[in-house]
């Protein structure tokens, strides 16, 4: 017996009559079935984080960072592809195209592009704006606090708290930044974001529990205080000016 007839052989009688229906047995083991039966790959995608899960132990611990981005963001990645299958023209359109004209998305597949569209920008932006070491804003972020958000620092700190502390249940505080640079401080429950009312996004805090409950438990004003220590205003900076130019997205 050839090597190849006793390879055929252990794939089994289900492998043997695929293959001589599709005449290449002999020459290719077929695909395993998990793969083949899989969720769309796109056109969304899960990206890496930009750091390791360690990166945030100042306000969230490893084992939450992953699970967050592992299960959690990349579910809502994988039901996002799945309600777009089929769908050629919304599948083309940049995610925040998408969150922008909701009103245009069929209405079976609204709630599911809704949660998990805005499940999938709300996390990318969450991600790359944390990893850093917190302190204090400075340059054209800081004067865009000062002018809009209070009068300074501390004070926008006390407000974006109290907004985060009063999303009853699941959601998020973000400060939005129109095109002129103007901030504001906007909740939304679920996953929705400020993309769905044509606004951008300059920052956000997920207050999901799945967002802190290992270290926390249920104290979520200790989490949305010491959130403000990995936050990376260099990256938030890099947001405002991209805003103001016209080029920030998600
Ligand atoms: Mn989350």
């Amino acid at each position: 017996m050839s090597i190849i007839h006793r390879r055929a052989l252990m794939l089994g009688a289900g492998a043997l009559a695929f293959g001589a229906r599709f005449g290449f047995a002999q020459t290719a083991a077929p695909a395993p079935a998990a793969a083949s039966a899989a969720a769309p790959t796109g056109p969304h995608t899960l990206a890496p984080l930009p750091y390791g899960f360690d990166a945030n132990e100042a306000a969230v611990d490893a084992r939450t960072m992953e699970l967050h981005w592992r299960f959690h963001h990349n579910a809502y990645v994988n039901n996002l592809n799945a309600a777009l299958n089929g769908q050629e023209a919304l599948a083309r359109l940049p995610l925040d195209e998408l969150l922008m004209n909701l009103s245009r998305v069929p209405e079976n597949i609204r709630t599911a592009i809704r949660n998990n569209g805005g499940g999938h920008a709300n996390h990318t932006m969450f991600w790359g704006i944390m990893g850093g070491r917190g302190g204090e804003p400075t340059g054209e972020v800081l004067e865009a606090i000062n002018r809009d958000l209070g009068g300074s620092f501390g004070e926008f700190r006390n407000r974006f708290n109290a907004a985060s502390m009063g999303v009853f249940g699941s959601g998020w505080a973000f400060v939005t930044v129109a095109p002129s640079g103007q901030l504001a401080i906007v909740t939304k429950p679920n996953q929705d974001t400020p993309l769905m009312d044509g606004q951008r996004v300059l920052m956000g805090n997920d207050v999901w529990e799945h967002a802190y409950y290992l270290r926390y438990q249920n104290r979520r004003v200790e989490y949305v205080n010491n959130w403000w220590n990995v936050l990376d205003w260099n990256k938030i900076g890099e947001r405002l000016k991209a805003a103001r130019e016209g080029t920030l997205r998600v």
